[in-house]
């Protein structure tokens, strides 16, 4: 296998699909040298049939707003690959959304899926719907509507939806209603992120936050450092950036930034419980504006319209909003205010030249966002299991089981990233654990 000409034929077929030959490249880059140590992939075409998903729905959503007007919409399911488990990943509601987005974020799914230890395949879903500025009743009917299409596609042990951006507890419900009234289904397990009173983990909605810091705190261990008393500068204040500053405050670290489209805000003294709680509110108005964070809090958090949290001194930069919102500029800031770790927490938060900045500093510590967040979706698995078994586990069981799976995805890290010169490199380690084991799968079961 050669990544240049893998590369050039799938741009060729996928013509401006940026983010996907993006999350396709970054992959094909770190596992080239070991999938080209086994002829057997190379025969049975591991790579070629990897790269493309299992299939991909397309339906148009129509819905009625406020106002009375029609509004359509276009609604995705991208089924990836199915080889480990059943397809598993969110639904993403974003003005932005197109198959490129969701193809790119369906096979970075998979190979997370394949980090946490748990029998779950990749998929992806979602809408150009955008949910800023949008009521209740609107987000209702266009979720009722979204999945008078989608239940086809679904089920609980085919493929199992959860949230993403612009999706989460509410959305899942409203989702979830429907399902349930058109399939005449009643268990509990076709949606993961559910209400605690209808199927719900305790625990998911703080999963892939809690997730994210734990890997962050084994990060920081093996380089012989404690994450007591660092700064951290976080991006976004969606349900991640939520989960991570709660946890990062718990394990004693001080939250300075938290950001959103419209700039950052600046926190000096540490993010407080208050602030962590707003986030919430802030996030069901869907106003998208983390400027109410200032208003809310004035001279507590100091807002600066159109500067992104990487303008503000930290030790630890931990992006949780989007894919490519550090950027290589962003690095060099980073790094110049005294930045020596990055864990991505969003799917590809980083753009390639960020990534290469990074690694190429000695000592930086740099985690890429599949090991990095796999805790959402850990915890996903970890509500089938429960809905499957019909109980719920308590608080202490879901935290201990998240935990110990982060520490197993840092462990296939360092086994399968450890350099020559014993650095760890987390790209290579996350790509070729999460690889060997959906690659090893594909061939069990033949040509399919
Ligand atoms: O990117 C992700 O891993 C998620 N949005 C969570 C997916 C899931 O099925 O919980």
């Amino acid at each position: 296998m050669k990544v240049e000409t893998i590369m050039q034929q799938l741009a060729a077929k996928h013509p401006g699909e940026a983010e996907y030959l993006q999350a396709v490249e970054e992959v094909l880059n770190s596992i080239e040298e070991v999938y080209n140590q086994h002829p057997e992939f190379e025969k049975a075409k591991i790579i070629e049939r990897m790269v493309e998903p299992d299939r991909i729905f397309t339906f148009r959503v129509t819905w009625v707003d406020d106002k009375g007007e029609v509004q359509t919409n276009l609604g995705y399911r991208v089924q990836f690959n199915s080889a480990i488990g059943p397809y598993k990943g969110g639904l993403r509601f974003h003005k932005a959304v197109t198959p490129s987005m969701l193809k790119f974020l369906g096979f970075e799914q998979t190979f997370k899926n394949a980090l946490t230890t748990l029998p779950m395949g990749g998929g992806k879903g979602g809408s150009d719907f955008d949910p800023v500025g949008k009521s209740d009743a609107e987000i209702m009917r266009f979720c009722q509507a979204f999945m008078l299409e989608l239940w086809r596609c679904i089920g609980p042990d085919q493929d199992i939806p959860a949230g993403d951006v612009g999706v989460g507890g509410r959305e899942i419900g409203f989702l979830n209603g429907m399902y349930q009234k058109l399939s005449r289904q009643y268990h509990t397990g076709v949606l993961t992120g559910k209400g605690m009173t209808w199927g719900g983990s305790i625990l998911r909605p703080e999963a892939t936050g809690f997730g994210a810091l734990y890997f962050t705190h084994h990060v920081l261990e093996t380089a012989g450092k404690d994450i007591k008393g660092k700064t951290v500068a976080l991006s976004g204040f969606g349900n991640v950036a939520w989960g991570a500053a709660i946890k990062a405050k718990e394990l004693g670290a001080k939250v300075v930034a938290i950001s959103g489209p419209d700039g950052v805000c600046a926190i000096p003294d540490g993010i407080t419980d208050e602030m962590i709680d707003y986030m919430l509110v802030m996030r069901a108005s869907n106003r998208n504006k983390v400027q109410d964070m200032a208003d809310k809090f004035p001279g507590k958090a100091i807002f600066t319209a159109g500067k992104k949290a990487w303008s503000v001194k930290c030790d630890i930069a931990l992006p949780c909003a989007f894919q490519n919102e550090l950027s290589e500029e962003d690095a060099r800031e980073l790094v110049a205010n005294g930045t020596w770790c990055c864990c991505e927490v969003s799917n590809m938060g980083c753009q390639p030249g960020a990534i290469h900045f990074f690694q190429s500093q000695p000592g930086f510590l740099f985690a890429p966002g599949k090991a990095v967040n796999a805790g959402g979706v850990a915890t996903s698995g970890l509500e089938m299991t429960q809905n499957a078994e019909h109980i719920s586990w308590d608080a202490k069981e879901v935290d201990e089981r998240l935990h110990a799976i982060m520490r197993s995805i840092h462990e296939q890290c360092v086994k399968f990233g450890t350099q020559a010169d014993g650095t760890i490199d987390y790209v290579k380690g996350a790509n070729i654990a999460g690889f060997m084991k959906v690659a090893t799968a594909m061939m069990e079961q033949g040509l399919i």
